[in-house]
């Protein structure tokens, strides 16, 4: 029935955001339409926030001439990847097919592992909540890479350089419900708050925050501290920031491929091409270490190679958590021994590639209520027609309002058998946010087929004893008197009433992914044995490749991935413009 509306209104929409963008020059659908006597200084492979970010930043420098390659097709004009409420239905044509390996951590479940293939990325396909993670998290990037420009402090004028903080379209007054003094005003990104009037659910949450000494509010869950306050209160609630402006989608590629962006002549976009591998490039030069600035790609639907361009500067891989180790693989940097067992010939020796991936892994859980008190049901034709009008209405919204982020208190018996995995004592454990290990792995030397995908979901005892935590806490959160004569009952695996064997079962059955996996290329101290990408994010034993999206985080933040990898990649493009600057 969505599905449907939406055909009906197509043309509508293609009036309203189409029109205004007919002007675009350097956009090419193929890579038969490039011009082959053009040098690039930089190829960007992969339009995700990683290389959307890059690819603009380094264009802004009438210096560089920058091309910039996307496995799927344009964002713009696409009504699915523009209207906030529409998260949970992309077509599968902005999808690339991958699963998580089944295994009996997630009881034998094929899973989708969702990533973008289109202009933007996953960013053109995600929750849109905008959530840095908290100062802990890149304090201990900058103690693990030992450069301490990835600290939270370092990095916080690149945090406000990339967002625009602005109101929501409906004019709701937001005041009390963020705080500026942590936001960028100037920046490309848009962030905005909620532009619905607060719900009865809301209000009930809310007040759960004056109920329960152990649920406070907090006014701005983006100040570096989501827990703060002393470290005796392990929760706070606080209403979401999304990354929605003019009450659309603000993807990396509506906010850093802007159509001013798209007019630069030194900055080429190239569409639907599927990078296979970088190859080694030959030159007259005496360095030992290889080389690596060419690029082959192919057609994806035809499985086909169809050619390869050499950067004069750098190749910048952008392809995202999965993408980039796949194409590192299929390169030959990685496992010598796994990748010589594929029949691949090893370039350099990085046993770090693909692997110590980590994930949020995540539970539904359902309460019943006796009557609805959420966003009050509206019908899409009308919705979709004012959305259309003035970007207004209950399309300009996602479902999600307030967020709750919480750590497990010290005094948790957890801790007499786990390490506490947490940055430090300002990061949340939950929201619900934990720690796990997996891998990328290929499944066969064909750069066409899909790697085999393991985020690593429940793997240890520690996910399971912490997820019950969680779960815990949730009942704690709807309990009291704020929920009075609104909640029937609990309608999920509870912990305290099934066995330890039924409970963990249901868990099994019902984990979900978060889609926040990073650290398959991560960042680690120049000549450390272990990892995969120098704190300037330069692949180590080889030349010409950095790597630039959540592969190089070295372990997921407590937050959600997207601004991270934002904030990543503001500071990435200053150091690669530094260096060839002269
Ligand atoms: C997606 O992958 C599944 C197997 O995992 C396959 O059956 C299906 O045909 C694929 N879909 C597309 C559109 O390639
Ligand atoms: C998962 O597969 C393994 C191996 O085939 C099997 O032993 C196990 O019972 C399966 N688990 C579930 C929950 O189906
Ligand atoms: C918005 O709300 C705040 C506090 O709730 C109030 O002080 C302020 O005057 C309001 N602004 C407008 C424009 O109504
Ligand atoms: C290598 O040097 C030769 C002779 O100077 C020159 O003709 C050739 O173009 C150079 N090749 C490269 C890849 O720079
Ligand atoms: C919870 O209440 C709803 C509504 O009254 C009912 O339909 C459902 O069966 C109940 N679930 C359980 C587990 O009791
Ligand atoms: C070489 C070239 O075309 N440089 C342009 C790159 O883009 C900037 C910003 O739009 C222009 O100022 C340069 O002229």
């Amino acid at each position: 029935m969505h599905v449907l509306l939406l055909q009906g209104l197509q043309s509508l929409l293609a009036v309203a955001i189409l029109s205004p963008l007919l002007v675009l020059a350097k956009v090419y659908q193929h890579a038969a339409e490039l011009d082959p006597t053009v040098q690039f200084d930089f190829i960007v492979i992969g339009s995700g926030p990683g290389g959307s970010t890059v690819a603009s930043r380094l264009s802004e420098d009438p210096k560089f001439n920058v091309l910039l390659i996307e496995a799927g097709g344009d964002n713009e004009g696409i009504l699915d990847l523009s209207v906030p409420s529409f998260i949970l239905n992309f077509p599968p044509a902005y999808r690339w097919n991958y699963t998580i390996t089944p295994s009996p951590a997630i009881a034998n479940r094929t899973i989708e592992y969702m990533r973008g293939r289109v202009l933007g990325g996953s960013s053109s396909i995600n929750g849109m909540i905008y959530s840095r993670g908290s100062a802990d998290d890149y304090n201990s990037y900058a103690r693990i890479s030992g450069d301490n420009g990835w600290s939270w402090d370092s990095l916080l004028p690149y945090i406000k350089k990339n967002e625009r903080y602005v109101a929501p379209t409906s004019g709701r007054n937001t005041s009390g419900e963020y705080d500026v003094r942590y936001h960028g005003l100037k920046g490309e990104l848009q962030v905005s708050q909620p532009p619905l009037e607060t719900t009865g659910y809301d209000k009930r949450c809310l007040d759960v925050t004056r109920a329960q000494a152990e649920f406070p509010f907090l006014t701005d869950m983006n100040s570096g501290r989501p827990i703060g306050l002393a470290q005796l209160i392990y929760s706070r609630e606080a209403w979401q920031q999304s990354t929605i402006g003019n009450g659309e989608r603000n993807s990396a590629a509506v906010a850093f491929l802007n159509p001013t962006v798209r007019k630069r002549t030194n900055l080429s976009i190239l569409l639907n091409t599927h990078v296979t591998r970088i190859l080694e490039t030959k030159t007259n030069g005496t360095s030992k270490t290889p080389l690596l600035r060419t690029v082959e790609f192919g057609d994806h639907t035809t499985r086909r190679v169809v050619g390869k361009l050499t950067a004069a500067k750098e190749v910048i891989l952008s392809a995202g958590v999965v993408g980039s180790a796949h194409i590192l693989l299929n390169s030959g940097i990685g496992d010598k021994h796994e990748l010589g067992a594929l029949g691949i010939i090893p370039v350099t020796h990085i046993p770090d590639v693909g692997k110590k991936m980590s994930e949020h892994p995540g539970a539904d859980i359902y309460f019943s209520a006796e009557r609805f008190e959420g966003i009050p049901p509206f019908d899409q034709n009308t919705a979709l027609k004012q959305w259309i009008t003035d970007r207004t209405g209950p399309l300009s919204e996602t479902p999600h309002r307030l967020l709750l982020w919480s750590r497990l208190p010290k005094s948790s018996p957890l801790w007499r058998n786990y390490a506490d995995p947490s940055s430090g004592p300002d990061a949340p454990h939950f929201e619900i946010i934990l720690l796990a290990g997996g891998s990328i792995a290929l499944r066969s030397p064909d750069p066409f087929d899909d790697p085999l995908i393991d985020d690593g979901l429940l793997k240890t005892s520690y996910d399971l004893e912490a997820m019950k935590e969680g779960f815990r806490l949730a009942k704690r959160f709807f309990s009291g008197h704020p929920w009075d004569n609104y909640l029937v009952n609990a309608s999920f695996a509870d912990p305290d009433t099934m066995s330890p064997y039924q409970w963990e079962a249901a868990l099994r059955n019902g984990v979900k992914t978060n889609y926040h996996g990073v650290g398959t290329a991560a960042m680690s101290k120049k000549g450390a044995q272990g990892g995969v990408v120098d704190p300037d994010l330069k692949v180590k034993g080889i030349r010409g490749v950095r790597v630039v999206d959540a592969s190089v985080i070295p372990y997921v933040p407590a937050g959600h991935t997207q601004v991270p990898v934002y904030i990543f990649s503001e500071r990435a493009s200053d150091l690669i413009k530094a260096a060839w600057r002269s």
